[in-house]
Parts: structure tokens; C-alpha cells; sequence
């Protein structure tokens, strides 16, 4: 068979899905919680790695525990390298980052069963914390991996349990050796599902992500004085509560002026003492800001910055903010942009050029190498939710997309 025909194995796929999205389990759901460096993560890491060995893969481990295995290639040069992440958010669905590990497991198989030693190596990576739900920022281990960040400040960073990446790794036993930055590969390729609404609704089977939207990520701390919630009266209140419920609403707000693409959101908040008849003493909330064009997002950074200052000094509160995470847009290759695309319709697949709105390891890899992304459609364009689903079929339309173009591009015609 020529490798033009090859395609991958759905069921195998399948199987390898189910098996790591038992691993953290949410009951009744085909989700899975399995935070950055918990006792699920390692158990979904030893399993993946156990597969890797399986396949004959040589495992590597860094010191902020990304892992990469690799597939020998008639050549010794840098490898293709496809992957993404297997820690989820609290909520987590089945393919949010493992697809993009396990697609890359199912190539290595039906390259290995078809008798096919590509060119160029083979490697297929997860990396550490790409949520960065647990610890901030997130694509924490690919931003290592391409030396955006020194080990030794990602090892110090505080989680919001408290729990400090370092001791974490340690504790898991994924505190590895292999050499960072990590090594340049020839180029990266990541699938991951859309997590968003566009290509159901278009009925479209693949996306060819053209670029990363911009990510600003912010927690912030206002300060009040706690108080009785009866004798009180409002005009003597120091109530950050008021203050961070305010900027909740100001968030969709300015949002909705802005206009699509730009979306914020407040995820985390937390009350002290947190109790129905003490006015707050301390509010602490996160808000997520991005847009494509990062000029905007600049603009709704200062807006928001604006009006959380206005309204903690008229309520006499103070505020303290820390950034947990700003990445700017980042475009992808376009040679391999429009190798996915031609791919795609080369295996009969509608095809769509599209922005991702979520985060992605592949938009740090972009700082290294030609990158891009391969993306399947999300059911209801639901995410970060048990509920998260594909269908297999728009799974195997994905999977062999990416077979084919990392094929491409571990040819020795491809420069
Ligand atoms: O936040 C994100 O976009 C990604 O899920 N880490
Ligand atoms: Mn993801
Ligand atoms: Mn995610």
C-alpha cells in the first residue's frame, strides 16, 4: 500500500481514548479531572508512557515533565513531532489535549504495522500543565520546552491549592533529565478538537488553524473591611464582594461592546470569610481577556483596569492585581497551514482557515519551528465539560489528516 493510502485505525483510537479518560473518571460522564501533576495526572502519564514503550518508542522526560517519544526514521535529523497535552481542567471532557497525544500513538502504530520507517524521526509529545487551571501560566511545559520561561521559575510557581510545581514533579516522579530548552524538531503538528461552535454549525469536518488569539490572564485582590451584614449600613461599607461582582458584570459588558471575537470571563472567585452574614473582608477573582487582534485586547486590558480602579476606590477598597498568563496572537506556518488544507481535501474531507480561540502547546512550538494545527469539530461546541464530545468518524477524519501531513513532512522531499 502506498503511503498515500494509509489511514489510521478508529477503534484502536477509540479504545486508547476510553482507557486514559478512566483515569480521574467524573462519575457518570465520559469526562475525566485529572489537574496538572495530581495523582491522576501521573497515572494518565504512566499509561500514555507505558504505550509509548509498548510501540517501541524511546521516552524522554524533562525537567518540568514534559514527555516526548520517538519513533526511529531512516534518518537521524529532527523529527516530526505531533502532541499536545493529557492534564484536564476540573471538568474535563475525553479529547481536550488527548487526542492530540493518542492520534500521535495511533500514527506511530499504523506506521509500525504498515512496515514504514519514514524518513525523518517520528515524535509524539504530551506537555506539562497546558491548562494551567492548577498552576498558572497555561502551555506552562511547552513554553519551557521552547525557553520562554527558565526551569527554575516554573519549578516555583504556586498552585492554587497552594502546592508548588517542584515538590509536585518530584512527587510523581516526573522531575526528568532531558536537556532544556528542548530540542528543535523539523516541524510540529498538533490535532485537537475545536472546543468551539464554528465547524459543526458550518458542517465542516476539519479546521486548518491559521493562528492562536491573544491570552491575558489576570487574578486580582480587592480589599474591604469585613463587616455585620445586618447593622452595616451600605453607605458605610467597604465591600470588595460588591466590588468584584461588579466587575463580573463589567467583563460581559465590554465584551459585548467590543464585539466578537472578544470574550472575557470570570472563572475563580473566592470570598473571605466567605459566610452569608459577614460583609467580605477580601475578594480574589481571575478574568480571562482575549482577541485575535492584539491591539484590542490591549484596550479591553486597560478598560477593564480602568473601571476595577474606579469602582474599588468609590466602594474604599484596594486592589492588588498579579498576571497569571499573557501570550500575544500567534500565526502559524503557512506552508503548513496550507499543507493541512490541501491534505484535507486531497482525502475528501471539508476543510475550513480558521482562528483557534483557545490556547494551544502549538502556539509556543510556533516560536521554534513551522507549526500548525488540525482541529475536528466539537458537538455543541461544548468544551471543558464532561459533556465534550466528537464523533469518531470526525476523529478518524482528523487522525488521518494528520497522518498524511506529518507523512509530508517526514518525506526527504519535503524542505
Ligand atoms: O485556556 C486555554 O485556552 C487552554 O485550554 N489552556
Ligand atoms: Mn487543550
Ligand atoms: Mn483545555
Amino acid at each position: 500500500m502506498s503511503e498515500l493510502d494509509l489511514r489510521i485505525n478508529i477503534e484502536r483510537l477509540s479504545t486508547r481514548l476510553a482507557d486514559l479518560s478512566a483515569i480521574g473518571a467524573i462519575e457518570g460522564t465520559e469526562g475525566s479531572a485529572r489537574l496538572a501533576l495530581t495523582d491522576e495526572d501521573k497515572a494518565g502519564r504512566d499509561l500514555v508512557v507505558t504505550w509509548m514503550k509498548d510501540l517501541a518508542m524511546t521516552v524522554t522526560v524533562d525537567g518540568i515533565g514534559n514527555v516526548v517519544g520517538t519513533m526511529a526514521g531512516q534518518s537521524e535529523g529532527p523529527p516530526v513531532m505531533c502532541g499536545s497535552h493529557i492534564d484536564t481542567v476540573g471538568t474535563g471532557g475525553r479529547y481536550d489535549g488527548n487526542l492530540g497525544v493518542l492520534a500521535g500513538l495511533e500514527v506511530v502504530e499504523t506506521l509500525t504495522a504498515a512496515g514504514i520507517t519514514p524518513y525523518r524521526p517520528i515524535a509524539v509529545a504530551f506537555f506539562t500543565d497546558e491548562e494551567g487551571a492548577r498552576f498558572a501560566p497555561d502551555m506552562l511545559g511547552s513554553l519551557v520546552y521552547v525557553g520562554g520561561m527558565a526551569l527554575e521559575e516554573a519549578l516555583d510557581i504556586e498552585g492554587i491549592d497552594g502546592a508548588i510545581v517542584g515538590p509536585e514533579l518530584e512527587r510523581i516522579g516526573y522531575n526528568g533529565s532531558s536537556p532544556l530548552p528542548g530540542a528543535v524538531p523539523h516541524s510540529f503538528v498538533e490535532l485537537h478538537i475545536e472546543q468551539g461552535p464554528v465547524l459543526e454549525v458550518e458542517g465542516i469536518t476539519v479546521g486548518a488553524v491559521e493562528s492562536v488569539q491573544g491570552i491575558s490572564w489576570t487574578e486580582v485582590t480587592v480589599t474591604g473591611q469585613s463587616n455585620h451584614a445586618g447593622t452595616t449600613p451600605i453607605s458605610l461599607r467597604k465591600d470588595p464582594g460588591f466590588v468584584a461582582g461588579s466587575c463580573v458584570q463589567f467583563a460581559r459588558e465590554l465584551a459585548l461592546e467590543l464585539g466578537h471575537p472578544q470574550v472575557s470571563t470570570v472563572g475563580r472567585i473566592e470570598f473571605h470569610p466567605n459566610l452569608v452574614n459577614v460583609v467580605p473582608a477580601s475578594a480574589v477573582f481571575t478574568v480571562d481577556i482575549r482577541n485575535t487582534d492584539e491591539t484590542v485586547l490591549r484596550q479591553a486590558e486597560a478598560r477593564f483596569a480602568e473601571f476595577l480602579a474606579a469602582t474599588a476606590e468609590a466602594e474604599g477598597c484596594t486592589v492588588e492585581t498579579r498576571t497569571l498568563a499573557r501570550f500575544e496572537p500567534v500565526p502559524f506556518d503557512p506552508a503548513v497551514v496550507d499543507l493541512v488544507e490541501s491534505t484535507s481535501q486531497r482525502l475528501g474531507y471539508s476543510v475550513k482557515r480558521m482562528p483557534s480561540g483557545a490556547g494551544h502547546d502549538a502556539q509556543m512550538m510556533a516560536r521554534v519551528c513551522p507549526t500548525a494545527m488540525v482541529f475536528t469539530p466539537s458537538v455543541n461546541g461544548i468544551s471543558h465539560n464532561p459533556a465534550e464530545y466528537t464523533s469518531p468518524a470526525d476523529l478518524e477524519a482528523g487522525a488521518n489528516v494528520m497522518l498524511q501531513v506529518m507523512l509530508s513532512l517526514a518525506s526527504e522531499d519535503y524542505q
